[in-house]
């Protein structure tokens, strides 16, 4: 029998969840794992009745799907993808289509898509994300590369894909790697959204010391308002969260040295090459490096002095939350201006021609960046003369004018108190660096100048000038 709709290939905790949910919206799945083992194990769990059948061998599976063959690749990003293209290629025929489930690098998805395109196979870049829930209920889905292979696949990801005010949270975005640049970008900004939230929690922690139970009633009671989003959500729950029989949240007994897989430092390594800031973005990279470097700091606790510990906890809880909320609304909207900056810019370098509207509202639900701002970014791009950066946009304008003060007040407390706040410090200064009609590049130029010749150009004057600065 040649009759499944798609094929997927990779049983990882996101693969079969991505199998179920596309099962339960009526398609036809093969499924195949290098490891036979995990097929077996995969098959035995699931209810006989779903769509689903597994495959032995590559040739099985291949032959087992309905022409134009659909293969979705939920494999390691990297080698293990490159592998299976390798073995899939001379299976394929002209037409078939796959897709890239994983987060490969935008550039190896060039290449595989140029690979496959001599084949006359199509090669989708298919950001996912929402994470195993997502995978299982509803993701938020970035597809890239040849349109007419998006629509051979459009109708299961729509029907899989999670939804915001009754549209799916899937569109494609562009051609190329367009689909894998925007999931980079996405999670570049989930980066520095972590990042804030885990700043606001330790000048709780560390500065108001308080018990994270109650820090985590905060974030609770945040997400019922204007910081409503997953991020924040989560948050409350992880901070609430004690294991049975225990006397302690679990969150005090995780260790503090964060792990990562390399879409946000991709993102700020190509932000970077195309010369667009994203400082709030790249601080939380280098946030999470400093945390590894755990030995080593806790050495320096040791000799390297601060201010005066708090010896008790601020008098006014109250305002100090309602400053929080501010300043972490502030950074995430400095978070998403840096995101959507850079991808307008990658557009227009990469001939993605992406239409930013559509992204923030594929943003709105399913993924991991999903926050009730993402409305409001959405009607920004969708004016008829959408601002080159959120922040002036006339929605956001007002929204910072009402919070900065309190947003300066809590990166002038953190830094009384010696707590570091890379993101929420970054963000303010990145507001305050696009607010400044003169910056003091003009020392740099002249810097320049003096020691190298490179020359600079004048107010008062057109060209490019020298100065005889050791002229007395
Ligand atoms: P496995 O179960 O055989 O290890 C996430 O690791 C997924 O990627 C798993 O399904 C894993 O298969 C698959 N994977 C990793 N490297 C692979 C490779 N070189 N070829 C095929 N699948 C691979």
């Amino acid at each position: 029998m040649s009759n499944s709709q798609i094929g997927i290939y990779g049983l990882a905790v996101m693969g079969q969840n991505l199998v179920l949910n596309i099962a339960d919206q009526g398609f036809a799945v093969t499924v195949y794992n290098r490891t036979e083992s995990k097929t077996r194990q995969f098959m035995e769990t699931i209810n006989a009745e779903k769509p689903i059948d597994a495959a032995y061998t590559l040739e099985e599976f291949i032959n087992r799907l309905a022409k134009p063959r659909r293969v979705l690749l939920m494999v390691k990003a990297g080698k293990a993808v490159e592998a299976v293209i390798e073995q899939l290629a001379p299976l394929l025929e002209a037409d078939d289509i796959v897709l890239d489930g994983g987060n490969s690098h935008y550039k190896q998805t060039e290449q595989h898509a140029e690979r496959l395109a001599a084949h006359g196979i199509a090669y989708l870049g298919l950001g996912i994300s929402g994470g195993e829930a997502g995978a299982r209920h509803g993701p938020s889905l970035m597809p890239g590369g040849p349109p007419e292979a998006y629509s051979a696949v459009q109708p299961i990801l729509e029907a899989i894909a999670a939804e915001a005010q009754g549209e799916p949270c899937v569109a494609w975005l562009g051609p190329g790697s367009a689909g894998h640049y925007v999931k980079m970008v996405h999670n570049g900004i989930e980066y520095a959204m972590m990042q804030a939230i885990a700043e606001v929690y330790d000048l709780l922690k560390r500065g108001a010391q308080l018990p994270a139970e109650q820090i985590g009633s905060w974030f609770e009671q945040w997400n019922q308002g204007v910081l409503a989003s997953f991020l924040v959500e989560i948050t409350g729950h992880i901070l609430q969260y004690r294991e049975a029989g225990s006397s302690q949240p679990l969150i005090d007994l995780i260790a503090d040295r964060a792990k990562q897989k390399g879409t946000g430092k991709w993102t700020s390594q190509d932000a970077l090459d195309l010369g667009v800031p994203v400082p709030t973005l790249s601080a939380a990279v280098e946030a999470r490096l400093l945390s590894a470097f755990k030995p080593e700091r806790k050495r320096a606790a040791t000799l390297l002095q601060g201010p005066a510990p708090v010896s008790h906890p601020p008098a006014d809880l109250k305002r100090l939350a309602q400053n929080l909320e501010d300043a972490l609304l502030a950074t995430f909207v400095c978070a998403y201006a840096q995101g959507f900056s850079l991808l307008r810019f990658a557009s227009a370098e990469y001939d993605y021609n992406l239409n930013l509207a559509t992204v923030a509202s594929i943003w709105r639900n399913g993924c991991i960046i999903r926050s009730d701002l993402l409305e409001a970014i959405r009607q920004t791009f969708a004016s008829p003369h959408p601002p080159a950066n959120l922040l002036t946009a006339p929605y956001f304008v007002r929204l910072l004018a009402d919070r900065q003060v309190a947003w300066r007040a809590v990166v002038q407390q953190a830094v009384q108190m010696g707590v570091p706040t890379p993101a929420l410090g970054s963000a303010l200064a990145y507001y305050d660096g696009y607010r400044s009609a003169r910056l003091p590049a003009n020392l740099i130029q002249a810097q320049r100048d003096y020691f190298g010749a490179h020359t600079y150009e004048r107010l008062n004057e057109i060209g490019q000038f020298h100065a005889d600065w050791q002229a007395k």
